[in-house]
């Protein structure tokens, strides 16, 4: 069997994408806005208007919901801690909300009831309001630091007992690049200043909670934490030496921002040549803080560019990113967003690319598809999903490969999403659930990918 014996398998999810249940039940459970709430309160920031407060009610239906991950057969959920929800106003000084602490108890518990190993993120984009407004949030590193990392112990101290999967950081790249360069996710900032402020922020944060973790919490507890970066394939549009460092310069953006200094000791060099004294440089403290902070590589991949020199966006190491190749062919088929293409062949040379240079486990924490047209068709057409079918089968395929034949150290493979769910500033529009949503009723049905995942892991796990 090409998958470990200890393989975990499963769907992702996060806080804010499916815990509201409707502002009501959000007031009484006691959660403090995040920065997602105002953002949604801003007039057309959101692409259906919808807001995060009502998304899939799983605060009130995660006995169902847990009922049916175990019929699916997963042995691992990955469920990110609302911030705002256990600390409504963040901060260190601050008062903790008991039922928001118990719920996630009670998630916890509910999940080891079916042997299923939860896996929590820490940090999955909803930064309590309050820490916006006290002091900037991101951008303040020294109060930031301290704040996240007196959350992170709580929730150690509370919950690692039980729980041995810990991520501190949900894909930095977007909370920096999105939230404060792009503008497209909350805070909403178009800063060109912001970003590499915001991202030290975040490397800082992650390496103090996770060394807590290391010295205070694993000798007893016995779990291991590491962070999760977004990145996909960057295939070059021909092998011109432009476009060929075009495409390491993407890489370097999107992945080597956080990954070099974590497992590397330093930013990318291309970085520091695009952004000269705007990239901030780390301190020796800050470097062997840094060094073995992460035990493993968390990735999130999704889609595959062509890249070509001559773009303008920082955030993406100035390549231009496309999907037509020279000999004018498209690459992969569509899915329901822009940025995203079906590309099987790109995860395998991805994930090779990562286990070469960095050398660490790599622990698949999400990768999935979101359907072209599926939001304006009647659910029992939707939940025959054969285009998602095609591509969990074809990416699942290519990382097969990527293990028995490169070698690679996979250790695991989330579905992103296990429901349809608030898809941040795209609203509730693009379904990428292995289960449909109904979102009136609140009402879940398994796709067919969903059936499908089950069997192949049954079918490519050592038993
Ligand atoms: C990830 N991009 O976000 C997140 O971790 C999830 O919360 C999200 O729902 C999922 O992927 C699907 O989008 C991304 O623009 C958002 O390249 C945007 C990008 C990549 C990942």
């Amino acid at each position: 069997m090409p998958f470990r014996k200890d393989f975990l398998w499963g769907f992702a999810t996060a806080s804010a994408q499916i815990e509201g249940g409707g502002a009501e039940s959000e007031a009484a459970s006691g959660r403090g806005p995040s920065i997602w709430d105002k953002y949604c309160e801003t007039p057309g920031k959101i692409e259906d208007g919808s807001h995060v407060n009502k998304t899939c009610a799983h605060l009130d239906n995660y006995k169902e919901d847990v009922a049916l991950l175990a019929k699916l057969g997963v042995n691992s959920y990955r469920f990110s801690i609302s911030w705002p929800r256990i600390i409504p106003k963040g901060g260190r000084n601050d008062p903790v909300n008991e039922k928001g602490l118990q719920f996630y108890d009670n998630l916890i518990d509910e999940l080891l009831k079916y042997n299923i190993k939860p896996m929590i993120t820490l940090y999955h984009w909803d930064l309590p309001q309050e820490l916006q407004d006290r002091y900037g949030g991101w951008l303040n590193q020294e109060e930031i630091v301290k704040d996240y990392t007196h959350y992170a112990k709580l929730c150690f101290e509370r919950y690692g007992d039980r729980c041995k999967l810990w991520l501190t950081f949900n894909e930095p790249w977007c909370v920096a690049a999105h939230g404060h360069y792009h503008g497209k996710f909350a805070p909403g900032h178009t800063s060109d200043t912001e970003p590499w402020i915001v991202g030290h922020s975040l490397l800082i944060a992650h390496a103090t909670a996770a060394k807590l973790y290391l010295s205070d919490f694993k000798p007893t507890q016995k779990g291991i934490i590491g962070i999760t970066l977004n990145g996909d394939w960057t295939e070059p549009y021909d092998d011109s030496p432009e476009n060929v460092k075009a495409a390491q310069n993407k890489m370097d953006a999107a992945v080597g921002w956080f990954a070099d200094p974590i497992y590397l000791g330093h930013y990318p060099e291309s970085m520091k040549e695009m952004l000269g004294d705007r990239l901030p440089e780390f301190t020796p403290a800050e470097l062997e803080l840094l060094k073995d902070s992460s035990e493993f590589f968390g990735a999130n991949t999704y889609t595959t560019n062509i890249v070509q020199a001559g773009g303008t966006d920082e955030a993406a190491g100035k390549a231009k990113l496309g999907f037509v190749t020279k000999d004018g062919e498209t690459i992969g088929w569509e899915s329901s967003m822009d940025w995203h293409r079906a590309v099987p062949w790109g995860v395998r040379k991805y994930i090779t690319y990562l286990w070469n240079r960095y050398q660490k486990p790599i622990y698949i924490t999400e990768n999935g598809y979101p359907t072209p047209g599926e939001s304006s068709i009647p659910k029992d057409q939707a939940i025959h999903d054969d285009l998602r079918v095609k591509f969990y089968d074809g990416y699942l395929t290519n990382l097969r490969d990527a293990v028995e034949q490169d070698g690679v150290d996979l250790r695991s493979y989330f579905a992103w999403s296990f429901l349809d769910n608030f898809e941040w500033n795209s609203g509730l529009i693009p379904r990428f659930g292995c289960v449909y949503t109904d979102y009136e009723t609140f009402e879940r049905t398994p796709k067919d990918s969903a059936y499908w995942l089950g069997k192949f892991f049954k079918e490519n796990i050592t038993a």
